[in-house]
C-alpha cells in the first residue's frame, strides 16, 4: 500500500472514531442514594449495582450493634450504630466487582459479613469504538477492491 493511502486511512479512522464518540453521548452521570442495612452478620442488600461515573451516596444503617463498611478497591470506610448512621459519597470511576466488608469486630461471624459493589462499565464507549472499527475495516476493503 502506498504512503498516501495509509495516511488517508489513518485520517478516515480518526474522523470515524471522533464522529462515533460524538454520536454516542456519554450517559449523564446519575446521582444515586443507596441505603445499606447492617446486622449480625450480614448486609441488606447483599449486592449493589451502579454505573461507571455515577455519583453514589451510601447511607449506612445498623440495626443492632456497632458495624463498619469498608469498600475494597475504593478504600472507603464508614461505620454505624443504631440511631447513628454513616455515609460515604464517591464517584464510581472504577469498574468491577468490589468486596465490601465489616470493619468493626462485631461478633463471632464478623469475618463473614460481606457484600458487593458492582460498577458496570459504560458500554456505549465500547460500542462507538467498535462502530468506528467496523467502518474503518469496510473502507479498507473498499479501497483494496478499487486497487484491483
Ligand atoms: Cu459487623
Amino acid at each position: 500500500m502506498k504512503n498516501g493511502k495509509l495516511i488517508l486511512l489513518i485520517i478516515i479512522f480518526v474522523l470515524l472514531t471522533s464522529l462515533s464518540l460524538t454520536l454516542a453521548q456519554p450517559e449523564a452521570p446519575r446521582e444515586r442514594e443507596i441505603t445499606i442495612e447492617a446486622y449480625k452478620f450480614a448486609y441488606n442488600p447483599e449486592i449493589i449495582e451502579v454505573n461507571q461515573g455515577d455519583k453514589v451516596t451510601i447511607r449506612f444503617i445498623s440495626t443492632d450493634v456497632h458495624h463498619g463498611l469498608y469498600i475494597d478497591g475504593y478504600e472507603l470506610k464508614t461505620d454505624a450504630i443504631p440511631g447513628h448512621e454513616g455515609e460515604i459519597t464517591f464517584v464510581a470511576n472504577k469498574t468491577g466487582k468490589f468486596t465490601m466488608r465489616c470493619s468493626v469486630t462485631c461478633g463471632a461471624f464478623h469475618p463473614y459479613m460481606i457484600s458487593y459493589l458492582k460498577v458496570k462499565p459504560d458500554y456505549r464507549l465500547f460500542g462507538s469504538i467498535l462502530l468506528a472499527l467496523i467502518l474503518f475495516l469496510s473502507s479498507i476493503v473498499l479501497m483494496v477492491r478499487k486497487e484491483r
